[in-house]
């Protein structure tokens, strides 16, 4: 199951002879609630069959036509879909084949055909990668911000390895694009209950400042 965005890729090859069958498909599946409640779109060999449908409990709903035959040999190719909230993006070998808006597109993925054979490799699906978050100032990250952490800044701005907390973005307490011996100051002055203007102990911290000399 996901969650409303979706990031969904495969490939794909109809086992169709093209020559016979002139309505060969194969389907992507997103939106999908259950067998009466989902979304699919399906790619076709007959002009005007390559179409976004949504299925309800009681009836199969067209969204969207697409003008022109969608497979035509059988070689594999690459879908692929990405949706929000409510609008999806398809892609067909990153041509853009379909752009739906106002959908209910959260739910499960999938790939399969209407009536054909076709056959599927590949599947990727990718989430939103894990935001590493970190506490400004926590260089050594045990969970505090207090003068170990400085101490640490301070030996790395002297050119001393400090290879096991590197790059040691949270260093950065000043968020002035470098880690070095004012912010082992500034962190100094904040255990010492010196209020300092930086949201030194808050989460996040910034991305890739200059490291330290024992970072470098
Ligand atoms: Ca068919
Ligand atoms: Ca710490
Ligand atoms: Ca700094």
């Amino acid at each position: 199951m996901l969650d409303d965005n979706c990031n969904f890729e495969f490939k794909v090859k109809s086992l169709e002879d093209l020559e016979v069958n002139e309505a060969a498909d194969f389907a992507a599946i997103f939106g999908f609630i259950d067998e009466d409640n989902y979304y699919y779109v399906m790619f076709n060999t007959m002009h005007m069959q390559t179409a976004v449908y949504r299925v309800t409990p009681t009836e199969r709903q067209l969204v969207q036509k697409r003008y022109g035959s969608w497979i035509t040999d059988n070689e594999y190719h690459t879908v692929q879909l990405t949706c929000d909230s409510s609008n999806v993006w398809v892609y067909l070998d990153s041509t853009a084949v379909f752009y739906c808006d106002s959908l209910e597109t959260g739910g499960k993925v999938g790939f399969g055909s209407f009536n054909d054979a076709a056959m599927f490799d590949d599947v990727i699906i990718r989430t939103e990668p894990q935001q590493e978050e970190g506490v400004l100032g926590d260089v050594n990250d045990d969970g505090i911000v207090n003068s170990t952490d400085a101490l640490i800044i301070l030996s790395c701005d002297v050119g001393m390895d400090v290879t096991a907390y590197c790059p040691m973005p949270c260093g950065d307490v000043n968020l002035d694009g470098a880690v070095n011996s004012t912010d082992a100051l500034i962190i100094l002055s904040c255990e010492t209950g010196i209020e300092v203007p930086y949201p030194v102990g808050e989460p996040g911290c910034p991305e890739n400042p200059t490291p330290c000399l024992g970072c470098d």
